[in-house]
C-alpha cells in the first residue's frame, strides 16, 4: 500500500523550507497514489523519487548598473527538471517573491502540463527574484543582457527553450533574444514568445487567456450550459487575465473585476472592449495600478483585497500561486459559483480545492486550464524549425483543439466508474490531469532506462 504520508515526508526532508514545491508535491502524489498502486511498474522503477527530483538546477547571480550607477545584484534560477519526452521547456518568472521553492513547484507543475498538451516538450522554469515594476526600460534590458550572458550557456533549441512568466511579455522576450542572437551568433527557436517581427507566433498573446476560456466553456457544456449571460470574476490585469477578459466579453458573459497586488476593482456594469484596452494600455505599456481604471471608469475600487467576495457565477483566478484560500472557496460556493477556471498556476490553496470537490461545482486545475501558452509555444517550436508561420486563424484552431482535447482526457479518464475516486458523474478534473499527465512521462522515463 503506498502512503502519501511518508513519501512526502520523504521529499519534504530532502527539500526543506520549500512549501510550494512540496503543496504541488503532495497534490500530485495524492491524486496519482491509486493508479501507482494498480500499476505496479511504477513503484518497481522507483518512478515517484525519481520525478521529484529536478534533473539539474542552475543558480548564478547576475549583476547589473542601475540607473543611479550603482552595482545591484540578483538571484537567477533555472530549474531543468524533466527531459523525458522533449527539450526542457517553461517560462521565465521575475518577480521579488521567486526563490528556489516557487520555481520547483512551478517547473514540478510544467511537467505535467506539458505532457498534457501532447506535445513534445518537457517541465522547466525559471527566473529571478530581480522587481520590474520600478524599473526603466534601459534597466530592464541591462538585466536581462545581463542574466542571458550567463543563461545562454545552459540552453538551445534542443536542450532548453524558455519563456515568460510573470513580469516577463513581448518587451522581455525581445531583449534576452536579442543577447542571445549576438553571444551564440544564431538566429534560431531558443526562447518562445517573441515577437512576431522576431519570429514569434500569432495568438501567442491571446493564448491563455483564450484557453483558459475555451477550457472553462468545454466544463460547462457537460453540464448543457455556457458563459452567455454569466457574471464572472477575474483576478490580475495581466496578460492572462487580460485575454481571459476578452475572450469572456465575445462570448457574451459580463466580466466585474480585475485587479493587481494593490487590490480589485468592481465594475458593475461589466468591462467592455473599450474598457479592455484601456486595462491593456494601462498594465503592458504605461505599467500603472489598476486603481486608475476605477477612476477613470467611475468604478470601485477596494485596496489589498481580492475579487472572492463579489457574487458571480464563474471565478478565473489569474493572479499567482495561493491567492485563492477556503475561506474565499466558501465565499464562492456560497455566493452560488458553479465553475472556477484556474488561469494562474496553483492559485487555489488545498483547502480552496477541498470546498469545490466538496460542492461539487466545476473545477479545473491550472495544468489543464491554462496549457494555452505553452501549446502554442510547441507550436512556436515546431514553426521556428520549420522556417513556417501560420495565421492567426489557424494558431487559434489549433489552440481550441489543444484545450478540447486536454478537457476531453481529464473527462475520459475522470468519468470511467471504475476508476474514478471521486464517485458518480463528477468529474475530478485534478486528479484526472494528473494522472493523464503522470502516465505519459512516467512511461517514457522507463523505456529510457536510469535517467
Ligand atoms: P503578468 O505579470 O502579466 O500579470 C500578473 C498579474 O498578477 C498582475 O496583475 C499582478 O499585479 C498580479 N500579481 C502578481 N503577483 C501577485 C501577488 N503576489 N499578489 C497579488 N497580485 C499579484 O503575469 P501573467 O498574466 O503572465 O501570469 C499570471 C499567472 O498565470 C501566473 O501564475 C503565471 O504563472 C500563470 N501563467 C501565465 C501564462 C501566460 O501566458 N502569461 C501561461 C500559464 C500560466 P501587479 O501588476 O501589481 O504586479
Ligand atoms: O506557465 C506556463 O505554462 C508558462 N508560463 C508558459 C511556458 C512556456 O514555455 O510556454
Amino acid at each position: 500500500m503506498f502512503d502519501t504520508k511518508t513519501f512526502v515526508q520523504l521529499v519534504q526532508k530532502k527539500n526543506p523550507n520549500e512549501p510550494e514545491f512540496i503543496q504541488a508535491v503532495e497534490e500530485v502524489i495524492d491524486s496519482i497514489k491509486e493508479f501507482v498502486e494498480q500499476n505496479p511498474q511504477y513503484q518497481k522503477e522507483n518512478i515517484l523519487e525519481r520525478i521529484v527530483e529536478p534533473e539539474r538546477t542552475i543558480m548564478f547571480r547576475v549583476p547589473r548598473v542601475d540607473d543611479e550607477w550603482k552595482i545591484q545584484i540578483n538571484k537567477w534560477y533555472r530549474i531543468q527538471f524533466n527531459s523525458a519526452i522533449g527539450p526542457y521547456k517553461g517560462g521565465l518568472r521575475f518577480h521579488p517573491s521567486v526563490n528556489l521553492s516557487i520555481l520547483k513547484f512551478l517547473g514540478f507543475e510544467q511537467i505535467f502540463k506539458n505532457s498534457l498538451t501532447g506535445l513534445p516538450m518537457w517541465g522547466g522554469k525559471g527566473g529571478s527574484d530581480f522587481d520590474p515594476h520600478d524599473k526603466s526600460d534601459a534597466e530592464v534590458m541591462r538585466f536581462c543582457q545581463s542574466f542571458m550572458t550567463e543563461l545562454q550557456k545552459y540552453i538551445w533549441p534542443d536542450t532548453d527553450v524558455p519563456a515568460g512568466d510573470i513580469g516577463v511579455g513581448g518587451r522581455e522576450i525581445g531583449y534576452i533574444f536579442g543577447q542571445y542572437k549576438k553571444i551564440r551568433n544564431e538566429f534560431t527557436g531558443v526562447l518562445t514568445g517573441k515577437w512576431l517581427n522576431r519570429w514569434g507566433s500569432l495568438i501567442r498573446n491571446e493564448a491563455t487567456g483564450y484557453g483558459l476560456v475555451y477550457f472553462v466553456q468545454e466544463m460547462l457544456a457537460t453540464k448543457k450550459d455556457s458563459l452567455k449571460g454569466k457574471t464572472v470574476v477575474v483576478s490580475g490585469s495581466g496578460n492572462v487575465a487580460q485575454y481571459a477578459i476578452e475572450k469572456c466579453i465575445q462570448l457574451g458573459a459580463k466580466v466585474v473585476t480585475t485587479s493587481d497586488s494593490s487590490g480589485y476593482v468592481y465594475d458593475e456594469a461589466g468591462i467592455t472592449q473599450e474598457k479592455l484596452e484601456f486595462i491593456k494600455d494601462l498594465k503592458n505599456s504605461r505599467r500603472g495600478r489598476i486603481s486608475e481604471y476605477a477612476v477613470k471608469f467611475g468604478a470601485k475600487f477596494i485596496a489589498d483585497k481580492k475579487p472572492w467576495e463579489v457574487k458571480c457565477d464563474i471565478a478565473l483566478p489569474c493572479s499567482t500561486q495561493n491567492e485563492l484560500d477556503g475561506a474565499s472557496a466558501e465565499m464562492l460556493v456560497k455566493n452560488g459559483a458553479i465553475a472556477v477556471g484556474e488561469g494562474a498556476n496553483m492559485p487555489s490553496t488545498p483547502e480552496a480545492i477541498e470546498v469545490f470537490h466538496k460542492a461539487k461545482i466545476l473545477f479545473s486545475p491550472g495544468k489543464a486550464s491554462n496549457a494555452g501558452w505553452v501549446a502554442t509555444s510547441g507550436l512556436e517550436m515546431s514553426q521556428n524549425s520549420l522556417r513556417l508561420s501560420r495565421t492567426s486563424e489557424e494558431v487559434d484552431e489549433r489552440l481550441q483543439v489543444i484545450m478540447k482535447t486536454i478537457h476531453a482526457q481529464c473527462v475520459q479518464y475522470g468519468k470511467d466508474p471504475a476508476k474514478d475516486g471521486a464517485g458518480g458523474d463528477y468529474v475530478n478534473y485534478i486528479k484526472w490531469a494528473n494522472i493523464a499527465g503522470f502516465k505519459k512521462v512516467a512511461d517514457a522515463m522507463i523505456q529510457q532506462g536510469l535517467v
